[in-house]
């Protein structure tokens, strides 16, 4: 009997999750797999076989992990990790073989597999022929603009030479140092009353960091700015003043407020000028966690250290389970070498298609968080990820510690849930509790999958974050029986049945998201277009940072395109009225150039995400921020509850400087 009529396709689906994409805590993508196979035949007219079984494995044959028994039709099987992967179906003679002894059937291949080295592509490009190199490259310095100091290289990733003599092709912008200028010291708490007035300046700063002294921005001085806390339903006052270079404005991420106050330029508001001032009124309708920062070139004022958490209390005290302390980190990197931060683009950002990857990342503005705690000590963590484009995968390492998800953006999820390690995209918040169950030093780490895409190779990222000192004495009050169970929160489950009934509304607008790009710079071209190009669900680490900094916003822009119409970025025309709920299609097709992961974030409105490629979304709370990996097709039910003219744009800040945003409008009531 012949197989020659047996087909299939195999699909790597993403399971469920309550953040934007399923990650082990080594970083590796979980994937399901659904088969969708036709003209098997009976397998006993192969020979002695009974069943047809399906593997997985990697391009070396080795682990290989059965999924299970498949036949004709759709089945879907799970779960692998591996980077990339070999699917095999065999005829077997019994479901319960362990080892795939039958005859070899069908078999198919991940993308990532068809990944190749990059050799190939640079010697097309002339890079690797080095005649044209002079023996000092430095001298190439001059044909760039006069200022520049090239990034730090990737430890692990060797660039060809050639690509070291390239500059951005805009002017670089440094703060001036200045002994003057005071250092700035660690932020304060300010715990604010309804009807508070404060003053938020941002100005430089200095810093000592990995033992240099470099100048960056701080508000009031400090690193990060002021962490505000405030009940939720009271309004603060707050006057910014300007003592950047660049204009800008605050925008309150997250918060309903009043629209006049959100702090969009040319919104919203004219930006304010340097040595400028602007009153903002901001009142906080929603207990959740939020972060102010700027919101025009965020690219350099957010990167040098302009921002800050607002805390919003329930006034409800059963809000959270109990818990013996809180911790609240700011996540961030910093692209630092011996002089100081790369500088950034003066009238275009730098890093314009990957985003600026620091080499080095900070936990509220330090190298390193430290804290201590007693055994069985419950402690919730708030955190907020304020890189430009990085998307951490925070675990815990050393003593034992257990971990569940609680809360997000603007709330606590209907159901909590356990996880081993939590994936927190740019501008995304999330509420963890953790228990420290034993003594010891638990770490707190970044471990993530980087690629190097020279030599076509998955390598593991591991960085330290901080770490918790557990001391023997045992936590008083013990909280683990009520840190044993995840609660169903009852009053968000009866808020979310308001809208339960519109989660499977028809799409009303869609989003893809895309690229477009003038002359860069030659080998970046054929980087993006080879075949060979592979595109990770998430990129998670920036290793070639030649040649990320030189693709500038002069000759990047990136695109949230309406597919019905046509229409891109600021000529989008979406008009609502308050009490609409609409459902938003986000679209990032893998084959769009120079495809990667895109945090898409919504101004003064909230919303739910309902499916992540067609499943629907179990984990459900409410979101201003949603990660959409490369592939990936989100769906998210907006409700429209603020009055005004709102942004919806992509958070990685070099891509809101290059096009990535558009303006909807909604009429009052
Ligand atoms: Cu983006």
């Amino acid at each position: 009997m012949s197989i020659d009529g047996a087909t299939g396709t195999a699909r790597l689906l993403s399971p469920a999750s309550p953040f934007g994409v399923a990650v082990t805590p080594a970083g590796e993508h979980q994937y399901d797999i659904q088969f969708d196979v036709q003209g098997l035949p009976a397998p006993s007219t192969l020979g002695p076989y009974r069943t047809y079984v399906a593997w997985a494995t990697t391009p070396q044959m080795h682990p290989v992990v059965k999924l299970g028994v498949i036949a004709n039709g759709r089945t879907t099987l799970g779960r692998i990790t591996f980077d990339r992967t070999l699917i095999l179906i065999s005829a077997e003679s019994s479901a319960a073989v362990s080892e795939r002894s039958g005859r070899l059937v069908l078999r198919g291949t991940s993308a990532a597999v068809r990944m190749q080295p990059h050799d190939l592509a640079f010697l097309l490009a002339g890079l690797l022929d080095r005649s044209d190199v002079p023996a000092d490259a430095h001298a190439h310095h001059a044909t760039g603009a006069d200022g520049w100091t090239p990034p730090p290289m990737h430890p692990e990733v060797s660039m060809p030479p050639a690509l070291m003599t390239l500059r951005p092709d805009v002017a670089p912008y440094a703060l001036a140092t200045d002994d003057a200028i005071p250092l700035a010291r660690p932020r304060e708490l300010l715990q604010l009353g309804d009807g508070a007035s404060i003053n938020r300046t941002a100005a430089p700063v200095r810093r000592v960091l990995f033992g240099r002294t470099v100048t960056m921005l701080g508000f009031n001085g400090q690193y990060p700015g002021p962490l505000i806390q405030v009940d939720e339903r009271s309004t603060i006052q707050v006057r910014f003043v300007n003592h950047t270079d660049f204009p800008t404005a605050v925008h309150w991420h997250g918060v309903r407020l009043d629209n006049r106050f959100d702090g969009a330029p040319h919104v919203t508001q004219d930006p304010v000028p340097p040595g400028g001032t602007f009153d903002y009124t901001v009142h906080f309708p929603d207990a959740g966690l939020y972060w102010y920062h700027p919101h025009h070139r965020e690219d350099v004022l957010q990167d040098l250290g302009l921002y800050g958490n607002l805390l919003v209390r329930s006034r409800d005290p059963g809000f959270f389970a109990p818990a013996n302390r809180e911790e609240i980190l700011m996540l961030d990197d910093l692209l630092i070498g011996e002089a100081g931060p790369t500088e950034y683009g003066r009238d275009a950002p730098t890093h314009a298609l990957m985003g600026r990857f620091g080499n080095v990342l900070l936990v509220n503005g330090e190298p390193r968080w430290t804290s201590t705690a007693r055994r069985g000590e419950v402690v919730r963590v708030f955190l907020t990820n304020v890189s430009s484009t990085r998307v951490f995968n925070l675990s815990w390492q050393g003593a034992r510690t257990r971990m569940k998800v609680v809360a997000s953006d603007l709330g606590r999820y209907e159901q909590e849930s356990w996880v081993d390690n939590v994936v927190i995209a740019p501008a995304e918040r999330f509420v963890v509790d953790v228990r420290f169950d034993d003594a010891g030093e638990a770490r707190l780490v970044n471990r993530v999958r980087a690629i190097d895409h020279i030599q076509a190779r998955f390598f593991e990222e591991l960085q330290p974050l901080g770490a918790v000192r557990v001391a023997a004495g045992r936590a008083t009050p013990d909280h683990a029986a009520t840190f044993n169970r995840l609660r169903r929160n009852a009053d968000v489950v009866a808020e979310f049945d308001r809208y339960r009934s519109q989660f499977d509304r028809p799409v009303d607008h869609q989003l893809s998201i895309t690229l477009e790009t003038g002359s860069l710079p030659f080998p970046l071209t054929p980087l993006m277009n080879f075949e060979s190009v592979y595109r990770h669900p998430v990129e998670w680490s920036g290793t070639m940072p030649e040649m990320d900094w030189v693709a500038t916003g002069k000759a990047v822009r990136w695109i949230l395109r309406e597919p019905g119409t046509g229409r891109e970025n600021m000529d989008i025309r979406w008009r609502f009225r308050v009490g609409d709920l609409v459902k938003l299609r986000l679209v990032n097709d893998r084959r769009a150039l120079h495809a990667m992961q895109h945090p898409i974030h919504i101004h003064g409105q909230r919303f739910l995400v309902t499916a992540v490629n067609g499943v629907p979304n179990e984990h459900r709370v409410w979101k201003d921020t949603v990660l959409v990996p490369t592939g990936f097709t989100t769906d998210v039910l907006l409700e429209l509850s603020n009055p005004g003219k709102w942004m919806l744009h992509c958070h990685v800040a070099e891509h809101i400087e290059t096009g990535m945003r558009m303006v909807f409008e909604v009429d009052p009531k």
